[in-house]
């Protein structure tokens, strides 16, 4: 049977283990550092399972053999972000917890393609990709559905129309910095600058930008789960059942967008083997200039690292 393991059974990740759960797609392994946490809370989603009809089995431990033989490893493990503190002022703490999540698991499941969720984003696949000494197709990270999803949201409650009927695109690192492309997003089509008016879209772009800290600020304890946790169970789907589906996402780039040697989120193909495919925008100056600066804020963190 195909199986998921999510290390971090805290918000986002037993929330992706409900979404997960729902699509029927894998096993699911819960594994947390806080006593009888995961045990709970897998007993607890299990019982949900007769309701929905779904079979799927569903495990907690604070012991890493339980995620023996997994497809892919979920990483939300660590501490979240409190009001007024930036994404960076995790970087340590949350490295050396990624770090050991990826050596304990990759003892279980050598084979498995990483979703990693723990901030700041970008920098902490990197340590699960230099920590597991993996190829760049087996690590991916989840932040460019959310952001996406969140402009998203906020164009289609200003024009009144489908959320489905909007595509956006959000490139950069998973920061203050990140670049909604407006250009290329759309609302049936049409470009999203050519729909609404300039005022409206700053707006909804600065939103999206600053959309994370938005709901840390309302929540005052803990950070946004429904949203990120979602994106994980469509990253493992398309991962699972070969969707190649273009999604953004935080990858290891190689050149693409001029970058190397970065996580960066970019729209990315995912199937079977992980990332398939980075797909490349043809960017203008503009573009192109607030890419680079917000590559410049992962760089920078990343060399902050104490790897
Ligand atoms: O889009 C995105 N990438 C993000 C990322 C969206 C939302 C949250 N984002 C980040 O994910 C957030 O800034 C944090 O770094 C992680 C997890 O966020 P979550 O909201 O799930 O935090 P919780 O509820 O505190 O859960 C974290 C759990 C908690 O239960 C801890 O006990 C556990 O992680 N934890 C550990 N588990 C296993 N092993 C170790 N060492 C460990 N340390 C803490």
């Amino acid at each position: 049977m195909t199986k998921i393991s999510i290390v971090g059974a805290g918000m986002t990740g037993a929330t992706a283990a409900h979404w997960l759960a729902e699509r029927e797609l894998a096993d699911i392994a819960l594994v947390d550092v806080v006593e009888g946490m995961p045990q709970g809370k897998a007993l607890d989603l299990l019982q949900a399972m007769p309701v929905i009809g779904k079979d799927v089995r569903i495990a907690g431990s604070n012991d890493y053999a339980v995620t023996e033989g997994s497809d892919i490893v979920v990483i939300t493990a660590g501490l979240p972000r409190k009001p007024g503190m930036s994404r960076e002022d995790l970087l340590n703490t949350n490295a050396d917890i990624v770090k050991k999540a990826t050596e304990e698991t990759l003892k279980h499941s050598p084979n498995a393609i990483y979703i990693i969720l723990t901030n700041p984003l970008d920098t902490m696949c990197y340590v699960t990709m230099k920590t597991g000494g993996l190829p760049r197709e087996r690590v991916i990270g989840q932040a460019g559905i959310l952001d996406s999803a969140r402009m998203r949201a906020f164009v289609a409650m200003e024009l009144g129309v489908s959320v489905e009927n909007v595509a956006c695109y959000v490139l950069g690192g998973h920061g203050d910095s990140m670049v909604p492309l407006t250009r290329h997003s759309n609302v049936a089509g049409v470009p999203l600058n050519e729909i609404l008016p300039a005022d409206k879209l700053a707006a909804i772009v600065d939103r999206t930008r600053k959309g994370g800290g938005e709901i840390v600020a309302l929540l005052k304890q803990g950070s946004a789960f429904y949203a990120p946790s979602v994106a994980i169970a469509q990253m493992a789907e398309a991962i699972l059942k070969d969707k190649n589906l273009i999604v953004p996402s935080s990858v290891y780039l190689q050149g693409e967008y001029g970058l190397q040697d970065v996580f960066f989120g970019v729209p990315a193909q995912l199937g079977r083997g992980g990332l398939v495919k980075v797909i490349e925008y043809t960017l203008n100056a503009e573009e192109q200039a607030e890419v680079q600066k917000s590559a410049e804020e992962v760089q920078a963190s990343v060399a902050e690292l104490k790897l």
